[in-house]
């Protein structure tokens, strides 16, 4: 029986869910799901993972819930293409780094968007946002230096690492570009110039195979017009 996914457009954890299937190379029947409809609170989602949330993977009668072990699922089951690398070692790097993003990165990621998205009207941000995007300024100096050395996050090769982190990359830019940015903008943006690492990075990832379907609709319905 086919994979299944339920996911939703523009967010980061589905995103997550369906580059691994793609980059996996695994044929899935994808369910995109209507936040404005509450689909994600229907009966049948309700079933599958009784947070409500997505992305929900189904593979005949198993169900997982929750990106991360989605990925892992799906490591353990179709390992030909790995996500979480070929050794001992490559492993315990990729989840360490993994785990610092969540840990050390992800809040500051929340922090921001959500002042950007609903706090700040005029372009003002509160001093805990600014705080946020500071510390968001030095991890993305560290992780522009690893892509200095590597094509990937982690090494030579794209891993779970990199499925992680450029959905919340690429959410926080969105948000930056936005004029109720105002001044977190600078400490990010020209990416190119201040970040060219991660830069060539999101290039690099734009242009794996299946990438324009791992990308949010609603995204490019506003990028294409
Ligand atoms: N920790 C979960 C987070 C899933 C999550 O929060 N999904 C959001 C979309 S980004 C969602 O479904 N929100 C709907 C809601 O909370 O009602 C994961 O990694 O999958």
């Amino acid at each position: 029986m086919a994979l299944e996914l339920w996911w939703g457009s523009g967010s980061p954890y589905s995103w997550r869910a369906l580059l691994a299937l793609e980059y996996k190379q695994l044929p899935y029947v994808s369910h995109l799901v209507q936040f404005g409809k509450q689909e994600h609170k229907s009966p049948e989602m309700l079933q599958m993972n009784p947070r409500g949330r997505v992305p929900v993977l189904r593979d005949g009668d198993y169900v997982c819930f929750e990106s991360m072990a989605i990925l892992y699922y799906l490591e353990r089951k179709y390992p030909e293409v790995p996500l979480l690398g070929r050794t001992p070692e490559e492993a315990g790097t990729i989840v360490r780094v993994i785990s610092e993003y969540e840990a050390y990165v992800e809040e500051h990621v929340k922090k921001v968007m959500y002042s950007i998205l609903f706090q700040a009207a005029d372009g003002g941000h509160s001093d805990d946002a600014m705080r946020a995007m500071h510390l968001l300024a030095t991890e993305a100096r560290t992780i522009n230096e690893r892509l200095s050395t590597s094509s990937w996050v982690v090494g030579e090769a794209f891993s779970a690492a990199d499925v992680v982190i450029f959905p919340g990359i690429q959410m926080l830019l969105r948000a930056l570009e936005r004029r109720e940015a105002g001044d977190l903008r600078g400490r990010l943006l020209p990416l190119d110039t201040k970040y060219p690492a991660i830069a060539a990075w999101i290039k690099r990832i734009e242009a794996l195979p299946g990438y324009e379907r791992t990308y949010p609709p609603h995204w490019r319905e506003l990028r294409d017009t």
